[in-house]
């Protein structure tokens, strides 16, 4: 009898008809023979192997060139179980009209058969997935993202328990372009796209999207998360988990360079953009990395704002749509070194200025995890690693102080829930529109959203040892527009106050919206702010949080009369403390 897989993939090549089928076995040798038809086709363009060695640039079609969340649909059979914060077909019109686009996609292609493991190959909580695909640059992409191949197929075994995502880049036109996911039988199909999110199909199609559904039902966590060890003095490391919007610098605050290292205190990187959190039998809650790699935004980075994964990328990199140097070495916009003369920008043409930003503001690497020097001895524990804390934040110029604690649990999930950012000029054009994104999971939370924070509320008192829940707002200005929050390797001096109030020895004043450090309990020696920056970084005015809390209301009449009873009641009791203060 055929395994569930043979079926699978003999029905998927009978639609798509391709020339022929190639199981991928994720070894070297297979790797650098894709690199080499890749570098013959123009797909990849080699780097200059003395600076780079065995880096590659990569150049998708310029109407490709990010998530596309106008195409993405969740596909369940009632369009309540979407949510109003999703786009939703049915699975049958769905597969009605996307079928056909995969019909003969294949031909004269090859298509990859790629079996994946979500999570270190040894970890219970891992999951498998298996990606066909007709794109050799998501094989190579999924080889750094995920471990791929022989490990995959041989915990899989015979069984049927796989996440199975049909991919074709199809004709690479946005009006045949649909990333679709049918969470009821967790199946995820994508087409017209050879684009990141896009494309690699474990990232956010699997392990947030259909993974967040798998989460609820079977009772643990799949979130938009960072994940670091914050290191102290004396060696015991503490382990946190934080979610961000994008541009809000997930990846940079989880490869930090500590400000406070010649104290003692350190950072390790566990994850940059995923957590998957289970509550353990010691009453923890632990979590792991699904990923295996890092597929960050390139331009801005440098040996400032990320010199750890500038490290990473000094060799076995992936980049694309970044611009080209005539040495034959990668460039962005804020790599830290003028354009040089000769530069290509990412459509391959000769730059100049008045063609807007040489390399495009989602041009990304593609790295293993592996490579970061901040890398965390644990970072594959089969187990996970212990979550002590959850800090949520976004961008905000005002309003939110630079850092808050949560009353208790169900307060915490209020204020993951009320999260919000402020678009910046580069996203949208308009700068200080406030976005809300709950949780940072706005475009990955695959059922009703309302369901979603009842989870996260049920969850709670499941945990014996509950992580305490942190807000943080690295990007309050003054009156004059200054950032007054230096940022990047100083935000560790926040992380260091967390860890006193999980070792409940750091001080806080009781405000309306939680507890908010008192001025002294900073380690902020070494920063040269005036003693009226530290109070407004501080501040929490109850008249600019009444007008937030009527806001986040708002937004929650969205959910109707399936939103928790819990999410409305905290707002209220927070309206309540901002007018009579803190009892
Ligand atoms: C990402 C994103 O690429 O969140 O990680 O968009
Ligand atoms: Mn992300």
């Amino acid at each position: 009898m055929p395994s569930a897989l043979e079926k699978w993939v003999d029905e998927s090549a009978r639609l798509t008809k391709p020339a022929k089928i190639v199981y991928c076995d994720g070894s070297e040798q297979e790797y650098q023979q894709l690199v080499a038809e890749m570098l013959v086709t123009g797909q990849l363009i080699e780097l200059n192997q003395r600076k780079r060695p065995r880096s590659y640039l990569h150049r998708s079609d310029p109407s490709d060139v990010a998530r596309t969340e106008g195409l993405t649909f969740i596909c369940t059979r009632e369009r309540d179980d979407a949510g109003p914060t999703n786009n939703w077909m049915s699975p049958e019109a769905a597969k009605e009209k996307v079928r056909p686009l995969f019909d003969g996609a294949m031909r004269n292609r090859t298509m990859y058969v790629v079996p994946y493991i979500m999570g270190p190959a040894d970890s219970p909580y891992s999951k498998i997935g298996v990606e066909i695909t007709d794109s050799p640059y998501v094989v190579a992409s999924m080889r750094k993202m995920s471990r791929m191949g022989a490990a995959a197929l041989e915990r899989l075994g015979n069984s049927d328990d796989f996440v199975p995502g049909l991919h074709s880049i199809g004709d690479l036109s946005p009006e045949r372009r649909f990333i679709l996911h049918f969470p009821e039988e967790k199946l995820i199909w994508s087409v017209g796209s050879g684009y990141g999110g896009n494309a690699l199909l474990g990232k956010k199609c699997f392990a947030l999207r259909i993974a967040s559904w798998m989460a609820h039902d079977e009772g643990w966590m799949a979130e938009h998360m960072l994940i670091l060890g914050l290191e102290d003095p004396s060696g015991k490391v503490t382990y946190m988990a934080a979610a961000f919007p994008s541009a809000c610098g997930k990846t940079n605050l989880a490869m930090m360079v500590s400000a406070l290292e010649s104290q003692g205190y350190r950072v390790w990187t566990v994850g940059d953009d995923i957590a998957w959190m289970h509550v353990a039998e010691d009453g923890t809650l632990r979590a792991i990395n699904p990923e295996a790699g890092f597929f960050g935004v390139a331009p801005h980075t440098n040996l400032k704002t990320n010199p750890n994964v500038m490290a990473a990328l000094s060799h076995d990199a992936i980049f694309t749509n970044t611009a080209l140097a005539p040495e034959g070495d990668i460039w962005w916009e804020g790599i830290g070194s003028e354009p040089p003369k000769g530069l290509l920008n990412w459509r391959g043409e000769a730059w100049s200025p008045e063609l807007g930003p040489a390399a495009h503001p989602n041009s990304r690497y593609t790295v293993a995890a592996s490579q970061a020097p901040s890398i965390s001895p644990h970072w594959e524990d089969p187990q996970g690693v212990p979550i002590s804390a959850l800090i949520f934040g976004g961008r905000r110029a005002r309003v939110a102080p630079l850092v808050y604690e949560a009353r208790n649990w169900q307060h915490g999930v209020y204020m993951g829930a009320t999260m919000a950012s402020e678009t910046t000029a580069a996203a949208t054009g308009k700068v200080g529109v406030t976005r809300r994104d709950p949780m940072a999971m706005l475009p990955f939370c695959g059922y009703n959203m309302a369901d979603y924070f009842q989870h996260w509320l049920d969850m709670g008192p499941r945990i014996r040892r509950a992580p305490k829940i942190f807000y943080v707002n690295w990007f309050r200005r003054d009156a004059g527009g200054k950032f007054q929050w230096p940022g990047y390797g100083d935000n560790v001096r926040v992380l260091e106050w967390m860890l006193g109030r999980i070792e409940g020895r750091a001080d806080a004043v009781e405000t309306p919206i939680g507890y908010v450090p008192t001025r002294d309990a900073l380690d902020l020696r070494g920063l040269s702010l005036a003693p009226s920056a530290v109070d407004d970084l501080l501040r929490v005015d109850a008249g600019e949080w009444a007008e937030e809390t009527e806001q986040a209301g708002k937004f929650f009449d969205l959910f109707g009369s399936r939103l928790p009873g819990e999410i409305r009641a905290e707002q209220k009791a927070l309206a309540e403390r901002l007018t009579v203060g803190v009892k």
